[in-house]
């Protein structure tokens, strides 16, 4: 549920991206702050982390755009990817208005990647959500390793149910990839709001 403030004409929308351990969330994150005009974002800030894993959450506050008269802004998260911080991964997952699920692609990771899917979908429910209600993209990330599996591969592990949703093939430590994905699941959230008249 995004949150609407009609007395200064904003509305702030949140964006998570999820998925295994190491698949290159933060990696997203940091590529994005580093590319952005400091006119469109703060700074990025990682709750807690030890060494380069995640141990709370990374969050991002952007500024979008003026769609009548309302400034869109976008506070995108990560969640840490370790099995063990499940209570934290739902937490970050509350009124989220959109989602990224960046898959790892080595061969190594499809089982992670399938379990951290079905946690995400586990999660959504018992926060009385539903894949099926919120806009989410898929983010297939290190496409530049050797080991890695086919997209169709892929797709037909990750991007059958509940739906099949727009997919994207990712080198995040090279930004390859990155802004496909944030634009597009930007604009999914954005013709969500027009589509349910909030602006
Ligand atoms: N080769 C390669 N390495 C990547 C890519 N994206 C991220 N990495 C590396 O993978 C490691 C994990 O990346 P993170 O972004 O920290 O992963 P995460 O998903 O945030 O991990 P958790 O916070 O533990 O859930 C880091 O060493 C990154 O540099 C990529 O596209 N290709
Ligand atoms: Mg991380």
């Amino acid at each position: 549920m995004p949150q609407i403030n009609f007395a200064e004409k904003e509305i702030t929308c949140k964006v998570v991206y999820y998925g295994p351990g190491f698949s290159g969330k933060t990696t997203n994150l940091q590529y994005i702050n580093r590319k952005l005009s400091p006119s469109k974002r703060s700074e990025l800030i990682s709750i807690a982390t030890e060494g380069d894993r995640t141990l709370f959450f990374d969050f991002l506050p952007l500024k979008a755009m003026v769609i009548n008269d309302f400034t869109i802004h976008f506070q995108v998260y990560t969640t840490p990817g370790q099995q063990y911080y499940n209570a934290t991964r739902k937490l970050v997952l509350q009124g989220v208005d959109g989602i990224v699920f960046v898959a790892d692609s080595q061969w190594s990771r499809q089982k992670d990647n399938i379990e951290s899917f079905q946690n995400m979908m586990d999660n959504l429910e018992e926060n009385e959500m539903s894949l099926l209600d919120i806009p989410y993209v898929l983010q297939y990330n290190k496409r530049d390793l050797s080991d890695i599996a086919g997209v169709n591969y892929m797709d037909f592990l990750l991007n059958r149910r509940p739906r099949r949703v727009p997919r994207f093939e990712s080198i995040a430590t090279e930004g390859k990839g990155v802004f496909d994905t944030l634009n597009e699941i930007s604009r999914l959230v954005i013709t969500k709001l027009l589509k349910e008249s909030v602006v």
